[in-house]
C-alpha cells in the first residue's frame, strides 16, 4: 500500500466536499480515502451528511474505510488545514455543538468562504429549504438506465395483469410523473439557495444535499453543489488562482483500485 502516496498531492487552495455518509454501507470511503491522500489544501469544507448518524441508528455499519477517513482528515487538521464542518441533516445531532471549535475544525450551520479573487460565497449543506426531505438517491436512480429497464418490464406487468383480469397500469406514466417531479424538485432547490444567497449580499452558494454536482450561473450568481461520495464521487475546489472547478474521483482510475481493497 506505500507505494501509492509517493506522488506529491495536487494542491488546491480550498476543497468543498458533501453527502460522504460515513456508517452508510453505499460510502465510497476507498474511493475518498485516494482523493484525500493525493490531494492538499489551506481550507476543507465539509458541507454536510458527511457522517451518516440516521443510518448508524437504523443499523450500525463501521468498516476500517470509514476510521481511516476520519483519520486522514483530523491529520489534515492537525499538519495546517482549516476544516469547516457545515452540518447537514443527517449529522444534525451535531448542530447541538455549532460554533465551537477543536484545534483547527470549528463547526457551523453555514459559512461564508471568500475566494482568492475576494469573491464571496455561502456555503449550507442545503436541507432548511426542503419542504419535504426527499430521498435524494430515488432521484439518481430516477434519471438513469434503470428508467429504461422499468419501461420495458412495464410491458410484462401488463401481461401479467391482463391475465389476472386487471386493468392497464402505466409504469412509465408514473415514472415520467415522478421524474418531472424530481427535475422540479431540483430546480426548486437551486432557485431557493440562490434565493438565500442573495439575501446575504454575496456572490454565490455552495451546497450539497441532492446528490447532483454542479457549477452554474443563476440570476446572476453562481450556485455550486459538491455532489456527494455515494454514487458520483465529486469534489468542488478552489485553485490556486481562485477558480472553482469540479472534480470528478473515479475518472482517476489510476490508484483507485487499490483502495477499494481497503474498502
Ligand atoms: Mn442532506
Amino acid at each position: 500500500m506505500k507505494n501509492i502516496h509517493r506522488i506529491e498531492p495536487t494542491y488546491y487552495r480550498s476543497i468543498f466536499i458533501s453527502d460522504v455518509h460515513l456508517g452508510f454501507p453505499g460510502c465510497s470511503a476507498g474511493y475518498l480515502l485516494d482523493f484525500l491522500r493525493s490531494t492538499r489544501c489551506d481550507y476543507l469544507y465539509l458541507v454536510g451528511d458527511i457522517i451518516d448518524i440516521w443510518q448508524m441508528k437504523r443499523k450500525l455499519h463501521w468498516p476500517q474505510a470509514h476510521n481511516d477517513v476520519i483519520r486522514t482528515l483530523l491529520g489534515k487538521a492537525k499538519h495546517g488545514t482549516r476544516i469547516i464542518y457545515v452540518t447537514g441533516n443527517h449529522d444534525e445531532l451535531l448542530r447541538d455543538f455549532s460554533g465551537m471549535s477543536f484545534g483547527n475544525l470549528t463547526l457551523v450551520d453555514e459559512a461564508i468562504h471568500e475566494t482568492r479573487c475576494g469573491k464571496r460565497f455561502l456555503v449550507i449543506h442545503g436541507d432548511q429549504f426542503d419542504g419535504v426531505v426527499t430521498n435524494s438517491k430515488m432521484l439518481a436512480l430516477l434519471g438513469s438506465a434503470l428508467y429504461e429497464v422499468l419501461l420495458k418490464a412495464n410491458t410484462w406487468v401488463n401481461v401479467i395483469r391482463r391475465r389476472c383480469g386487471l386493468s392497464y397500469w402505466s409504469l412509465s406514466n408514473m415514472l415520467k410523473h415522478q421524474v418531472k417531479e424530481a427535475v422540479k424538485y431540483i430546480s426548486n432547490f437551486e432557485a431557493a439557495l440562490v434565493h438565500e444567497a442573495m439575501t446575504h449580499g454575496v456572490d454565490g452558494v455552495i451546497s450539497g444535499h441532492i446528490h447532483r454536482a454542479e457549477i452554474t450561473r443563476l440570476d446572476n450568481m453562481v450556485y455550486c453543489n459538491c455532489g456527494d461520495w455515494v454514487e458520483s464521487c465529486t469534489a468542488l475546489v478552489e485553485t490556486h488562482q481562485g477558480s472553482m472547478e469540479l472534480l470528478h474521483w473515479t475518472d482517476k482510475q489510476h490508484s483507485i483500485k487499490q483502495h477499494d481493497l481497503v474498502a
